[in-house]
């Protein structure tokens, strides 16, 4: 691989929480990078992800003539190459695999809402539409406990953040003091972070 000039490229949107977790990432440690933002619900958005590889989601990351899939290889390649998080362990990639399960699982249940079927009005119980919100419910309260102990601003965190503040502000999830007082303090502390709100979604 040619990453000589060693420039990031960021191939993105304003909205996708795996694309902002990346962004608040680079921003937090002061890594220079392009971003192009694209929305692949219009013709030349769609046009330029599908010209970048098979897969066709958001985030693509471009170094040289590299290109690197998914936010987590990505991030993978930013710490090695920018030596930062020297001490994420095995716990830190189980609640990022644990958040992200939950993740995919709300942004396809966005997708299908988006496309015109609202499975918690048309199907509510439909198999599939129960293990979505299922995982979405138990990832959540596995959060609510862990949180706590996520002290530090990091990858986890910043991911978390980004997550849950993109679930909110599309409706897809809403935390209540009752059942979620951790996780909106969690997000309260953090909503004031200059790279945090740098990266606001924009509404
Ligand atoms: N595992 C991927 C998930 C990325 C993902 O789901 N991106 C969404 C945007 S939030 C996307 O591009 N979706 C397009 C589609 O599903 O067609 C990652 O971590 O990068």
């Amino acid at each position: 691989m040619n990453t000589n000039n060693m420039e990031f490229h960021l191939v993105g949107s304003t909205t996708s929480p795996f694309v902002r977790r990346l962004r608040i990432l680079m921003d937090f440690h002061q890594i220079p990078y392009q971003f192009e933002a694209i929305n692949y619900m219009e013709a030349g958005g769609d046009k330029r992800l599908r010209s970048l590889g098979p897969v066709n989601k958001l985030p693509v990351l471009l170094v040289g003539d590299q290109k690197i899939f998914d936010s987590r290889i990505i991030f993978q390649f930013i710490r090695k190459t920018c030596h930062i998080e020297n001490h994420f362990d095995i716990n830190a990639d189980n609640d990022l695999t644990i958040l992200d399960a939950g993740l995919d699982s709300l942004v396809n249940l966005f997708s299908w809402k988006r496309g015109g079927v609202d499975f918690e009005k048309m199907h509510p119980e439909h198999f599939y539409y129960k293990r979505q919100v299922g995982r979405v419910l138990e990832v959540t309260q596995y959060f609510e406990e862990r949180v706590q102990n996520l002290a530090e601003w990091n990858y986890v965190t910043m991911s978390l953040y980004a997550a849950y503040d993109w679930a909110q502000i599309r409706k897809m999830i809403e935390l209540v003091p009752e059942r979620n007082k951790n996780l909106l303090e969690f997000l309260s502390r953090h909503s004031v972070r200059p790279e945090v709100v740098k990266t606001q979604i924009p509404i």
